[in-house]
């Protein structure tokens, strides 16, 4: 869900310091790790396959868990291929379509690569976005049946490819039949699954104090803090937290390899204000939310969305919390730096993060996603922004995200409604840009869909799509890019964003120039003879200089050099 917050800036000196580490031992992830993303295949590795009763047999991996330097891809299956021609994304067009991610032979590179899959909510819902459930155990009609889901996690698998599904535990569409029960009288054995009182207290929303979250309702109220058609699960009600975890290993037993849980602060209500928001009972839920997927499935992975600050959003790394969060402040930094050529802000926010969360904690850094305005949009096209958005991204430590038409450059023709940052995926130049063969697609294509598509992009090696799926060849190819520390070189000019990745015997430096001039950057203290370019845009340059190396980067450059 929407959760708009300002963010706090904290003027930090940037030190020279690890930022992530790897996950120790204590984690029940880590313990339980399957290994798969390092191991050397010539395909892919089926994740899980190797042990039916899940992969607890398998050798503990010394990388830590399989999401640890993964790249994610959000999905939204209403917007990828239509395959029936009734204008609406499906999961068999998402199926046949798979090849575009991860065709699941490394050799290739005509594809994406990423390692997983986040899907939007794919249940029965009267939204076309889905984020208001009426059935947790059904596919929506519109994408398809659940057979088919659970042939995409099998196709999924068969090329190395996790997939987590958005699950939706706050709230249920007012559609919901627990809803319908519920609100038909105060005497409705389904009564205490929401929140219910006599009176409107006249809480508001923790963002926006001005709007009200008790809804009226056959003489009493409910408590629904995004809107009055999603009324909130009552947490404190013993067989709701049940029915969530049982609906969760459903769907790990039918192949999901785990959950992005929205709007994961405001579970459980406890009061206005601070207990709309992040109160003890939340965690205290999440905790036994995650030991019970945990029991299910023990390298199963929980995704959180903490639209928030860094200091709130690291709470939720708490042990037996939830594994990695989206990193709202980074990827402000990432956006507002690339807009006012300043690298010193997206540092600032890394030095806060190793700061602030627990080692181990893995970060998920991303760009935009399906709730903000698409960042091709925010630089307005601007190719060389977009290629250095790109380079950013694929370079941090963690486990970035990157949203379902970003490879392409896929803009937006409206600030307003949210349709607009979700709309189909331009696969060809013909009229329906190949997503359908309807006369007309459920939401209009984005502006300039006859340049920036799928196939225009794969022809050109200086596209962005293609450099995407270089980037994220050479974040495989590199223990340091995929699963290393990261340390910020300090004193570099403002512009610039410079860092070391080490792990796995392996050092590479990245410089990245967000400033519309040249820039110079003195790298001193990393030891090494030598350096290997791993990807350096043109005229990008490094050379020895004293006890460490100097950087040239021409405007909005990046250097990826291994120094050994
Ligand atoms: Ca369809
Ligand atoms: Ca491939
Ligand atoms: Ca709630």
């Amino acid at each position: 869900m929407r959760r708009p917050a300002a963010l706090l800036a904290v003027p930090l000196a940037l030190l020279l310091a690890a930022c992530t580490a790897p996950r120790g031992a204590a984690s029940p992830a880590a313990a339980a790790g399957t290994g798969a993303a390092s191991a050397p295949l010539a395909g892919a590795r089926p994740p899980g396959a190797a042990s039916p009763s899940g992969p607890a047999a398998a050798a503990p991996s010394a990388a830590g868990p399989w999401w640890n330097g993964a790249v994610f891809y959000e999905l939204f299956v209403r917007s990828f291929l239509d395959s029936n021609g009734d204008g609406k994304g499906d999961l068999p067009g998402l199926i046949a379509r798979l090849d575009h991610l991860n065709d699941g032979d490394p050799a290739t590179t005509t594809d994406l690569g990423v390692d997983a899959l986040w899907l939007m909510p794919v249940f029965a819902s009267p939204s076309y976005h889905g984020y208001d459930v009426t059935d947790y155990e059904t596919v929506n009609p519109d994408y398809g049946t659940n057979a088919d889901l659970e042939r995409l996690f099998a196709e999924a698998h068969r090329r190395g490819m996790r997939v987590i599904v958005d699950l939706v535990l706050n709230h249920t569409s007012d559609r919901h039949p627990w809803f319908v029960e519920s609100a038909a009288s105060p005497a409705s054995p389904r009564r205490d699954w929401y929140v219910w009182r006599a009176d409107d207290p006249g809480w508001g929303q923790p963002w926006n104090p001005g709007q009200g979250t008790w809804v009226a309702r056959n003489g009493a109220f409910y408590y629904a803090i995004f809107w009055s058609g999603m009324p909130d699960l009552n947490y404190r009600n013993p067989a709701v937290r049940e029915e969530a975890k049982r609906i969760a290993r459903l769907w790990l037993s039918r192949g999901a390899d785990g959950f992005r849980l929205d709007a994961v602060r405001h579970l459980v209500e406890t009061g206005p204000g601070p207990g709309q928001s992040g109160n003890p009972e939340t965690h205290a839920f999440l905790r036994e939310f995650a030991a019970a997927v945990k029991a299910a499935k023990p390298d199963a992975l929980l995704v959180g969305e903490v639209w928030s600050h860094t200091l709130d959003i690291a709470d939720y790394y708490a042990p037996g919390e939830l594994d990695v969060l989206f990193d709202f402040p980074l990827a402000t930094a990432i956006v507002e730096g690339l807009k006012g050529g300043d690298g010193e802000g997206i540092a600032t926010v890394l030095e806060e993060v190793r700061r602030t969360y627990p080692p181990g904690a893995v970060d998920a850094p991303f760009l935009t996603n399906h709730d903000q305005v698409r960042v091709a949009a925010q630089l307005q096209g601007d190719a060389a922004r977009l290629r250095l958005a790109a380079a950013i991204l694929l370079t941090l430590p963690g486990a970035p995200f990157l949203w379902q038409g970003e490879e392409l450059g896929m803009r937006q023709a409206a600030n307003g409604d949210d349709e607009f940052k979700r709309t189909p995926m331009p696969w060809d130049g013909t009229p329906g840009a190949g997503f359908t063969s309807a006369a007309r697609p459920w939401f209009r294509l984005a502006p300039g869909h006859e340049a920036a598509n799928v196939a225009a992009e794969s022809a050109d090696p200086g596209s962005l799509l293609s450099r995407y799926r270089a980037l994220i060849r050479a974040r495989h190819a590199s223990e340091a890019l995929r699963r290393g520390d990261l340390a910020v070189v300090p004193g570099t000019p403002r512009e610039v964003l410079a860092f070391v990745r080490r792990g796995g015997g392996d050092t590479v430096l990245v410089a990245h120039n967000l400033g519309p001039g040249e820039a110079a950057v003195a790298v001193p203290g990393l030891a090494g003879a030598t350096a290997e370019a791993i990807l350096a845009d043109a005229g990008a340059a490094l050379a020895r200089d004293g006890d460490g190396w100097r950087v040239r980067l021409p405007a909005r450059a990046s250097g990826l050099w291994r120094v050994r």
